[in-house]
């Protein structure tokens, strides 16, 4: 997360189940929420009326004043976000906009699967290592034998 700090924005599979789950309790006709029925469940958060403001227009894409089900769920990640103390972003970040993705998960390098994927990979590294071992020293054989041949027609030679 320190490295890729876009992935901050990116909204999770999980998190966008949850928003929708909220975006329909809000009965949305037609397939969104009035900035009505939205503001009054934003206002819940118990963030400021301005900072809502600015995470709506930054949602809104549209600015239909309207939400649909994605401009919903970005809505709600900008304040999840902002209530962890976020600053919001000057643009919507790219990321927002996109489809879910699971969130890169680090904790991953521990488990045993990875470990086989490392255990695999570390033998493919050994197999190569004596592949290009064995290369050489047949590589040396006959670089070798070709000598004593040339060798031996010079001494036939002379
Ligand atoms: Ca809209």
């Amino acid at each position: 997360l320190v490295y890729f700090p876009t992935f901050i924005w990116a909204i999770s599979p999980e998190e966008r189940n949850k928003h929708d789950q909220k975006f329909d309790t809000l009965s949305p006709s037609m397939g969104y929420v009035s900035g009505e029925q939205a503001r009054k469940f934003f206002l819940q958060s118990g963030l400021p009326a301005s900072v809502l403001a600015a995470i709506w227009a930054l949602a809104d894409m549209n600015n239909d004043g309207k939400m649909d089900r994605l401009e919903f769920s970005i809505a709600m990640k900008l304040i999840k976000l902002k209530l962890q103390g976020t600053q919001l972003p000057t643009a919507l970040p790219i990321i927002m906009k996109q489809p879910p993705v699971p969130a890169p998960n680090l904790s991953n390098l521990g488990n045993p699967s990875s470990t086989m994927t490392n255990l695999a990979y570390g033998m493919l590294f050994y197999i190569y290592i004596w592949v290009l071992v064995k290369n050489l020293i047949v590589h040396s054989v006959k670089m070798f034998l070709t000598i004593n041949t040339l060798l031996g027609i010079l001494n036939y030679l002379i």
